[in-house]
C-alpha cells in the first residue's frame, strides 16, 4: 500500500522541530560542564526527538499532554516558550514555573503541559484524570501521555491502562522505550519483547514505531489520535528508539557498549531525515544550514534571557504550593 506523501511544508516543519529540541539540549549538555550553570540533575532525550516531534505534531491545541523526567522535546515540540522554559531549567524567576519546577516537575499551561514529573510511573494515572474530564465535560481533546519502558513495568502504568480502557478514555499512551532505564536494560524488567503487547490486555489497540523515523512516528500518531477522539477508547503507541546520552548528565555510561553508541548515532533521527530531505529534493543544503542556526540563535537567545534574569527570592519559597478548589 503507498502512503500518503506529507506535505513538504510539514516535512521541513517536523525537520525544524527536530533541531531545536536538539540545540537545546545541546546547550544544557555545555552548560551542564560549567560549574555553577545549570542547578539539579539535567535528563536529557538526546536521539528521542523524532518521538516528540512526530507525536506532538499530530496533536491538535486542545490536547492535553503528560510527560516524565525526559520532557523537554514534548515540551519544545508542543510550542513552549524557549526563553521561559530555559529559564526554568536554569531555576530563575522568569521561568514558566517560577525557576521553582526547574526541569524535573514541570507544567507549561499555555501549550496544555499539564506535568511532567520525575517520579517514574507518575504520569499515566494522572492522564487518567485528564482524559476523563475531557469525556465527562465532552471537551475537545484528547490526553496523550509519554512514560519509559522502565515505567510501562509500574504498577501504575498497568492501573491507569486498565481503568482507561474499562473507561474508554480519550487517552493515547505514548512508550518511549530508549532501551535503557537507568542502567537496566529492558530485557531485566520486561517481560514482553514488545511492550505494544501488553496493550491487548486492557481492549486498546497497540502497535509498536521505530521511533528514530519521524514520519513513521507521525502517521501511527495521526492515526491512533483519530482513534481516541472517535469515541473508541485509548490506545498504545511503542516507539523504538535510543538514549544516546547517559541517564542524566552527570552518568558516563560506563555500562554502555561504545559500539552500540555508534551504531544509533549512524541512525540519529535528525542526521537520517535531514538526508532524506536532501535527497527527496525538499530543502537543500543552504536551507537546512539557515534552520540549523536559526535554533542555534533561538537557544542562544533563550540562554542570554536565563542569564539575565534573577532568582526567585527566599519570600516566594510558599507561593504557588498550594490552590484551594474553586468555592472553597
Ligand atoms: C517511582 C520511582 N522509582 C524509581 C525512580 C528512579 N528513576 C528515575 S528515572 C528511572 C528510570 C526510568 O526509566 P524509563 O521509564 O525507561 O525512562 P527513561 O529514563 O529511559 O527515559 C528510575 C528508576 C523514580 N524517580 N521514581
Ligand atoms: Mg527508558
Amino acid at each position: 500500500m503507498t502512503e500518503n506523501p506529507i506535505a513538504p511544508d510539514l516535512r521541513t516543519r517536523l525537520y525544524t522541530r527536530m533541531i531545536l529540541i536538539r540545540k537545546f539540549e545541546e546547550k544544557i549538555t555545555a552548560l551542564s560542564q560549567e560549574p555553577n550553570r545549570m542547578p539539579g540533575m539535567q535528563i536529557l532525550a538526546t536521539g528521542q526527538e523524532a518521538v516528540a516531534t512526530g507525536i506532538v505534531s499530530a496533536l491538535d491545541p486542545a490536547d492535553v499532554i503528560v510527560s516524565n523526567h525526559r520532557s523537554h522535546g514534548h515540551l519544545l515540540a508542543r510550542g513552549a516558550d524557549l526563553d521561559s522554559l530555559m529559564a526554568e531549567i536554569m531555576a530563575k524567576e522568569t521561568g514558566v514555573n517560577g525557576g521553582k519546577a526547574g526541569t524535573l516537575h514541570l507544567a507549561v499551561p499555555d501549550v496544555n503541559a499539564l506535568m511532567t514529573s520525575t517520579v517514574v510511573g507518575a504520569g499515566p494515572p494522572l492522564a487518567v484524570g485528564a482524559a476523563f474530564a475531557q469525556q465527562y465535560q465532552r471537551a475537545k481533546g484528547i490526553t496523550v501521555v509519554f512514560f519509559g519502558d522502565g515505567a510501562a513495568a509500574e504498577g501504575s502504568v498497568h492501573e491507569a491502562m486498565n481503568l482507561a480502557g474499562v473507561w474508554k478514555l480519550p487517552l493515547l499512551f505514548v512508550c518511549e522505550n530508549n532501551c535503557w532505564a537507568g542502567a537496566q536494560r529492558p530485557e531485566e524488567h520486561c517481560a514482553t519483547r514488545h511492550i505494544s503487547q501488553r496493550a491487548g490486555g486492557y481492549d486498546m489497540p497497540g502497535r509498536s514505531v521505530d521511533g528514530n523515523d519521524v514520519e513513521a512516528v507521525y502517521r501511527l500518531a495521526v492515526e491512533l489520535a483519530a482513534h481516541c477522539r472517535s469515541g473508541w477508547g485509548p490506545a498504545f503507541i511503542e516507539a523504538h528508539t535510543y538514549r544516546m546520552r547517559g541517564h542524566g548528565e552527570q552518568d558516563r555510561q560506563h555500562y554502555v557498549d561504545p559500539g552500540e553508541l555508534e551504531i544509533w548515532a549512524a541512525r540519529c533521527p535528525i542526521r537520517c531525515y535531514r538526508q532524506k530531505l536532501l535527497d527527496d529534493g525538499v530543502l537543500d543544503a543552504a536551507q537546512i544550514l539557515a534552520i540549523d542556526r536559526d535554533a542555534e540563535t533561538r537557544v542562544a537567545a533563550a540562554v542570554a534571557f536565563a542569564d539575565a534574569s534573577p532568582y526567585p527570592g527566599a519570600e516566594t519559597a510558599l507561593t504557588d504550593v498550594f490552590v484551594l478548589p474553586p468555592n472553597a
